[in-house]
């Protein structure tokens, strides 16, 4: 049976770090909310299964429903040799993708720094200062955490977690293509102190699947309804 992925269908967001995992697995899966009809579909899911997410993405296996992008790639890491099997490794690998989750919100956040409902526009006082601060201090921090668990990792053929690719892998590298979109002069700038993490978002670009997957339809482009966006002022 085929999973069933729930997710914004115009926007790579959350969604993507779930696609990566599932392309990389070779899993079968519906993208349900690209379907027609697929979104009213999604949104009819959330206000009637008995454990409703609360907000998208969220995966569907048969009878069991998962939301929260961390604990859907835990569920798949182990389902598909994306995770180690022991339960430190796993944990370990889980706490990765958890501050992966944090920094996506501090990126999502300089774009609308204080409300979701209200536009752009309507915050950009704000989100100029909250961005000078993303560049100047976060994103270095971060990328500077991330290129520390590489260089722990001697025997890991640059690998985060282990000696073969995780789910974290993955997610590391979708972070990397979201910050280069949007922040690129920052990102550009920090990769140059993060070697190890600017050479494993070079490794997972090239990895089979994901290569074939990132020259499909399948992969939406960057754009400014989503968490990664261009707003060439918030970047210097
Ligand atoms: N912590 C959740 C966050 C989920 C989330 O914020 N989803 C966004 C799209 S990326 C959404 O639809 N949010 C609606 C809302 O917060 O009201 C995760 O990592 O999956």
């Amino acid at each position: 049976m085929s999973y069933e992925l729930y997710y914004w269908p115009t926007i790579q967001g959350r969604g993507e770090f779930v696609r990566l995992a599932l392309e990389e697995a070779g899993a079968d899966y519906i993208d349900v909310a690209r379907e027609s009809e697929g979104l009213a579909v999604m949104i009819r899911m959330m206000d009637h299964v008995e454990r409703p997410p609360f907000a998208p993405p969220f995966l569907k296996d048969g009878e069991t429903i998962i939301g929260q992008t961390a604990a859907i790639l835990l569920y798949l890491g182990a389902r598909h040799d994306l995770a180690p099997k022991d339960p430190a490794g796993g944990l370990w690998t889980h706490q990765i993708q958890l501050t992966i989750a944090d920094i996506v919100a501090e990126a999502h956040d300089t774009h609308h720094p204080v409300a979701i409902s209200l536009y752009y526009e309507d915050q950009k006082a704000e989100a100029l200062r909250r961005a000078k601060e993303f560049r100047d201090n976060r994103i270095p921090k971060f990328l500077d955490w991330f290129e520390t668990i590489l260089a722990r990792n001697p025997t890991g053929d640059g690998h985060l977690v282990g000696r073969t690719l995780t789910y974290v892998d993955l997610s590391l590298f979708q972070l990397v293509e979201g910050l280069t979109y949007a922040f690129p002069k920052a990102t550009k700038r920090a990769l140059k102190d993060t070697p190890r993490v600017a050479s494993l978002h070079a490794a997972v670009a090239k990895r089979p699947r994901i290569k074939t997957y990132l020259a499909s339809p399948r992969r939406i482009s960057f754009n400014e309804e989503g968490i990664f966006r261009r707003y060439p002022e918030l970047d210097r």
